[in-house]
């Protein structure tokens, strides 16, 4: 193996014998939610994967490598760390060399997940296209790093931060194959939906599993995006909020990396808190269904072989 990539002993094992893994990401741990609500859905996550007969790899760079599988201790650093840096892959080279604590964005896990061979990643809700792109050509690294990895990513769409039309162009643009899971529509990271259609629906992990192998064992490299909405008694409206903090970071002139982070601080104390619990919950949602299609794609893969 890489002297930069480091797998748990568990995770190992679990890819070794083919059984389902699925990579949790450590951005929303260190800069998506507050101490304490990011190490406790941190560790429930990790849980809920469990309980579907699935085996979590929290990824983070760590001591120098890419670390596949987090143990508790990590998962407390990243929580609780007050200078974490959040690595995309144009960061993660230096991150490494320096040996520093950083936790891996949308993009920056789905480059570890490659690594090892994890083929399923599960997170809140992916970055994309920002608003006001025209004046900021701020595009996610997730959108290029989706098309890139071969990965099925469970989100509950994309934030609704974004501009999610341009968001869903370009995915198309790159190939990623955009599946709404149980729904006909784009979910909104806090609403279930955007208003905007998806290309394909699919309501089973089973389903999900059998267009993954389609394409991969084609030679269609490349991610899915399997966009799993909110569950629709926790979610909610969060326009007004979203167009207080967008204007919050303007004036305070917030770009770059940091304007995720901001932004969705600024939305969960407007909402008193209300968009933390959706988020939370949406989060744990994720984490059903992608170990279920974790679950279903091990198994559909040891008929095959
Ligand atoms: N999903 C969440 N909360 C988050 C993120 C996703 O529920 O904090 C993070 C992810 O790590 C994603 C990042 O990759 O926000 C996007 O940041 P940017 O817009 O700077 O690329
Ligand atoms: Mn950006």
């Amino acid at each position: 193996m890489n002297a930069h990539l480091h797998m748990s002993a568990k995770v190992q094992r679990a890819l070794v014998e083919g059984r389902a893994v699925v990579a949790l990401e450590s951005t929303i741990v260190a800069h998506g939610m507050p101490w304490p609500a990011n190490l406790d859905t941190a560790l429930e996550v990790e849980e809920i994967v469990r309980e579907q007969g699935a085996v979590p790899a929290t990824i983070a760079a760590v001591d120098g490598a890419v670390q596949v599988g987090c143990d508790r201790q990590t998962l407390e650093r990243l929580a609780s760390g007050e200078h974490v840096a959040k690595v995309s892959r144009r960061d993660l080279p230096v991150v490494l060399a320096s040996g520093a604590l950083g936790a891996t964005t949308v993009s920056g896990t789905l480059i570890g997940a490659g690594l090892a061979g994890i083929r399923v990643f599960v997170t809140g809700g992916i970055g994309g296209v920002h608003r006001g792109v025209d004046q900021t050509w701020d595009v996610s690294a997730d959108l290029d790093e989706l098309a890139m990895q071969d990965v099925a990513v469970v989100s509950a769409g994309a934030k609704s931060i974004l501009d999610l039309p341009k968001t869903l162009e370009v995915l198309e643009t790159k190939g990623v194959t955009v599946l709404g899971f149980g729904t006909d529509r784009f979910p909104a990271f806090f609403t279930p939906d955007s208003g905007l259609p998806v290309a394909h629906r699919v309501d089973t992990p089973e389903e999900v599993a059998r267009i993954m192998d389609a394409k991969w064992s084609l030679g269609l490299g490349g991610g899915l995006l399997v966009a799993n909405p909110v569950p629709a008694a926790l979610g909610f409206d969060a326009d007004a909020a979203t167009d207080d903090a967008l204007a919050a970071a303007a004036a305070q002139g917030i770009e770059g990396k940091a304007l995720t982070p901001f932004l969705l601080k600024h939305i969960a104390e407007a909402t008193q808190g209300k968009s933390l619990a959706a988020n939370v919950a949406l989060v744990k949602h994720n984490a059903r269904v992608g170990a279920q299609i974790a679950v279903a794609y091990a198994a559909q893969s040891s008929r095959i072989r």
